[in-house]
């Protein structure tokens, strides 16, 4: 937390993306560029204060952990990027080591971070192609998020569990997107509210459904084209996470948003919340075990936290996050 602020930002400082998209100071509307400093590089994680982090304190009741990452050779294959391989070395009799090849920081359980998304105005903040394709330059690096670690409260909408129970399973091959509405269903009928500074987790149940299948259909499963529930890509969906000042979104799907993914301009969720908010975007984070743990006892909110890699300048990483009950 060295580089958080003492304080929470008084909620009543932050504007409504209403005031966002309208505004005329001549930073690019539907933006919250300069919301946190014209230099800033944290972004939305500026939300998790110490203050909130304290409050994180008290949602720790049984002690239970769960970890948030997947595999980290799932799915597999993958369509994007090449799936690691972990090889083993070292000396018999005196000890061993591995690695992973190659070591894509954005293969499995994995943070988008602010070098991720190029909107047609730059990079969150204004921050322009040139800088963050410069190899002298860690502008906007994960290495930010790293050292400052994620350390907070955390919150699960069960959006696929809730779809259940209305007698509506999601069909995890048929592209279904969650709106607001749908978040705030949810979040009702698990008696839960968001709060400011959460990080928000949402389980669409597209990973569990993926890791049940044999291996011999995971090829078919998950192709570039594969339809996958996740968040509607509009603005509404985007305004929404603002409004609720959200520090972080990550749910069990490939890409957060619906698959595939529509990159045209005003489509595309993953610009207006990397490059427009600055807001981390989480991807495979593995919920299942989590939320059968919530639905138990009815305890929807938790102790997150989460360490990224240490890479300076790097473009994402996997989260090493935990949920603590
Ligand atoms: C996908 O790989 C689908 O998304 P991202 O590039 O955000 O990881």
């Amino acid at each position: 937390m060295t580089d958080a602020p003492d304080l929470a930002m008084s909620d009543s400082v932050l504007p409504a993306y209403a005031e966002l998209r309208s505004r005329t100071d001549g930073q690019p509307p539907g933006t919250a560029w300069g919301v946190f400093g014209t230099d800033d590089e944290v972004g939305t994680l500026n939300l998790v204060t110490r203050e909130r982090m304290l409050a994180a304190r008290e949602l720790v009741v049984t002690g239970e952990v769960h970890s948030l990452n997947w595999r980290v050779d799932l799915p597999a294959p993958s369509p994007w990027r090449p799936t690691p391989v972990r090889t083993q070395v070292g000396q018999p009799g005196v000890g061993r080591d591995d690695y992973l090849t190659p070591f894509y920081l954005q293969y499995s359980s994995q943070w988008d971070g602010l070098r991720h998304i190029e909107s047609p105005d730059g990079f969150y903040n204004g921050v322009p192609a040139t800088q963050v394709d410069d190899p002298l330059s860690a502008t906007l690096g994960i290495d930010v998020w790293a050292r400052r670690g994620i350390a907070g409260c955390g919150v699960l909408l069960d959006v696929a569990r809730r779809c259940e129970q209305l007698g509506e399973p999601i069909d995890p091959t048929g592209g279904f997107a969650i709106t607001p509405d749908l978040l705030d269903d949810t979040a009702r009928h698990q008696g839960v509210e968001i709060q400011t500074g959460d990080v928000l987790l949402v389980r669409t149940g597209w990973a569990g459904w993926y890791a049940s299948l044999a291996p011999e259909r995971r090829e078919a499963a998950y192709q570039p084209d594969s339809a996958q529930p996740g968040l509607a890509a509009t603005e509404a969906t985007a305004a929404w996470l603002w409004d609720r000042h959200v520090a972080a979104v990550a749910s069990d799907n490939s890409a957060l948003e619906t698959s595939p993914l529509d990159m045209r301009p005003g489509r595309f969720l993953h610009v207006r919340l990397i490059a427009g908010f600055g807001m981390p975007i989480g991807e495979h984070f593995w919920l299942d075990d989590l939320a059968v743990a919530c639905a138990a006892d009815s305890r929807w909110r938790f102790l997150f936290t989460s360490a990224p890699l240490h890479v300076i300048g790097g473009v994402g990483s996997p989260p090493n996050a935990l949920a603590i009950r």
